[in-house]
């Protein structure tokens, strides 16, 4: 085990949502989803947004903040500046991270953790390496359903499944492009796909759409009235188990006091490895 705490030093850990996968899969999308908001960038183009740590505040206003790659402090940002902050390829970005601390919210102590998408230009494929504290951890791998069991993703499923073990969760994102049929079977035989390429005991799938879920609470969506009942009612069912597992993933986590500021949370030995990656935790 590496020590990757920041000056020897270990802050208490809260709870983490950790979503990672390829870009374009909608790993930013289910965090505003679960959130309710559009708060992270959600987009077509790749995002090349910076690791991004999204928690509940206290206080009354939202604040977005930028750790800068030489941890020389964090530097506040509006919502605009924080939405704008992307990653360099040739490596100019200033920051290593972002944070949101929102007022309200579903989650009283679960942090989300937006991550940048393994980019295909840079031919990245982004592995983490066992970290202090990772018991706070809760992996959840987000995959396009269509897609979800190409062979890099199941070999960076079976890669984080060693590393998490229990502790992981699996997302077929976009099952708003399948019909019913298809959305159950996939489902259905995600288990023995994931056992029989050694992911064991397999991680609970949900097949899902974050697209969808963003439009529930308007009734006269024009999407959501677009695609079939029975799609929808899947849909539905299996995000609303999603925000089920996250809930009792937080509510299983010690309840004692974890970072108090950003700048803590910001220096955990998670936020450490994210902000060093690619280049370092990249294999
Ligand atoms: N049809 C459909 N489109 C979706 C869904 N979720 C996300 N999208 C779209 O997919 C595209 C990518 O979404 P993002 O949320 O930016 O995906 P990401 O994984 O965060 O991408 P990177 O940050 O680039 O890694 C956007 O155009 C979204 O609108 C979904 O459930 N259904
Ligand atoms: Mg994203």
């Amino acid at each position: 085990m590496t020590d990757a705490s920041v000056g020897g030093v270990t802050p208490p850990q809260l709870p983490l949502a950790l979503f990672m996968g390829d870009f374009n899969v909608g790993k930013s999308a289910l965090i505003n989803a679960l959130l309710r908001r559009e708060t992270v960038l959600s987009t077509r183009e790749e995002s090349r947004a910076l690791p991004t740590f999204v928690a509940r505040s206290a206080q009354r206003e939202a604040r977005y903040v930028a750790l800068p790659r030489d941890r020389s402090g964090l530097e506040a940002k509006s919502h605009e500046e924080f939405m704008e902050v992307r990653r360099d390829v040739g490596g100019a970005c200033p920051y290593g991270a972002m944070g949101a601390a929102l007022p309200g919210g579903p989650f009283s102590r679960l942090v989300l953790v937006d991550t940048p998408g393994m980019s295909s230009d840079l031919s990245e494929s982004v592995r983490l390496s066992r970290l202090p504290g990772q018991e706070s951890v809760l992996f959840v791998a987000v995959a396009d359903i269509e897609y979800w069991s190409a062979r890099h993703t199941l070999d960076f499923m079976a890669h984080h499944h060693e590393l998490f073990g229990g502790a992981m969760l699996i997302v077929g994102n976009k099952a708003d492009h399948l019909n019913a049929e298809e959305i159950r079977r996939i489902r259905d035989k995600a288990p023995v796909r994931l056992e029989r390429y050694g992911i064991a005991p397999p991680p609970r799938f949900f097949a899902l759409s974050a697209r969808l879920e963003l439009a529930r609470g308007l009734p006269h969506n024009e999407y959501r009235r677009r695609v079939k009942q029975e799609v929808r009612e899947l849909c539905d069912g299996d995000f609303d188990a999603l925000r089920v597992a996250l809930y009792e993933f937080e509510a299983a986590q010690s309840a004692e006091s974890g970072c108090q500021s950003f700048k803590q949370l910001l220096q955990t030995p998670l936020a450490t490895a994210l902000i060093q990656t690619p280049e370092v935790s990249a294999v």
